[in-house]
């Protein structure tokens, strides 16, 4: 018998964390990710994804558990040294995380889509589930503040979420395409559950769905879909999401979350200190 098979949309730490857990439930070929990239950017020449890694990382057992993001065990000589020369230090790249970076450059540059380099990397971490970027073309996360316009990681890491956000764009959704594997993923008559994991709504769950062919196979779907709630009691597990609730005049609300993602979901899935919400959800 087919095993009845999982689609997780993820990104972020939240994601990966709920991504290991599923990992563990399923057996690997019942399991595909649908992962984030609206953070991914081009530094020092390298083709950032830190959703994808964060989530590969994990998956391998190989994540800074501190940080929640980057790989255990990391040494620090080669930013240390830039840094020393002038660089631009302030998105820190260890010297084990550079290589993996190197590695996914190479891919690139022999013409690899981001889909076969992820595919590559996980192969060679010896990670058995499927990861598939959210798209192979560029998706990017861009957020207007009182500091002006700034690019996700300029926002999340320089400016450590600090200035107050008014409005979040994702570059480049409109035009982006569903990739041939990902499209498989949906379509797929053993796909038995979809699990939007409790990532940051506006800044890893809204750039997938602003991809409009994902958008269409999410509100085609013929499984069920449940997402994870990413606020308990009112707060964000982790990260700027209540944060930006407030800035956006949204309710830091279960069911403010489940407007938000209004069509595409079947269910939310509620901490059990927020069962007083279930109804206001219905
Ligand atoms: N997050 C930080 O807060 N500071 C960093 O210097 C940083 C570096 C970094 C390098 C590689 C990588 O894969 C992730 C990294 N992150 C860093 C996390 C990254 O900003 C993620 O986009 C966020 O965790 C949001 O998902």
């Amino acid at each position: 018998m087919n095993p009845q098979k999982v689609l997780a949309l993820t990104g972020g730490v939240g994601g990966a964390k709920l991504g290991l857990g599923l990992a563990h439930c399923l057996p690997p070929e019942a399991l595909t990710f649908v992962v984030h990239t609206g953070d991914d950017f081009e530094h020092l020449g390298l083709p950032i994804s830190p959703d994808l890694d964060t989530l590969l990382y994990t998956l391998a057992g190989e994540a800074n558990a501190t940080q929640g993001w980057g790989r255990e065990g990391e040494s620090w000589t080669t930013l240390e040294t830039l840094r020393a020369l002038g660089g631009a230090a302030w998105f820190q790249l260890g010297d084990r995380d550079l290589a993996l970076h190197l590695r996914r450059r190479e891919l690139l540059d022999r013409g690899a889509r981001l889909t076969e380099a992820t595919a590559a990397l996980a192969e060679a971490f010896k990670v058995p589930q499927t990861l598939l970027p959210m798209s192979d073309s560029p998706v990017r996360t861009q957020l207007s503040t009182d500091q002006g316009m700034l690019a996700f990681q300029e926002y999340f890491v320089r400016e450590r979420c600090a200035p107050t956000v008014s409005a979040i764009t994702y570059g480049g959704a409109e035009a982006a395409s569903l990739s041939p594997e990902l499209a498989a993923a949906f379509a797929d008559p053993d796909l038995s559950l979809i699990v939007l994991c409790p990532s940051n709504p506006f800044l890893s769950v809204a750039p997938l769905l602003a991809i409009p062919g994902l958008r269409a196979a999410l509100a085609a779907r013929r499984a069920p879909a449940v997402a994870i709630c990413p606020l308990v009691g009112g707060a964000a597990v982790k990260g700027p999401t209540a944060k930006l609730m407030d800035e956006l005049s949204m309710a830091k609300t279960p069911a403010a979350i489940a407007r938000y993602y209004d069509g595409f979901i079947d269910g939310l899935i509620l901490d059990q200190q927020d069962v007083a919400h279930a109804e206001a959800v219905r």
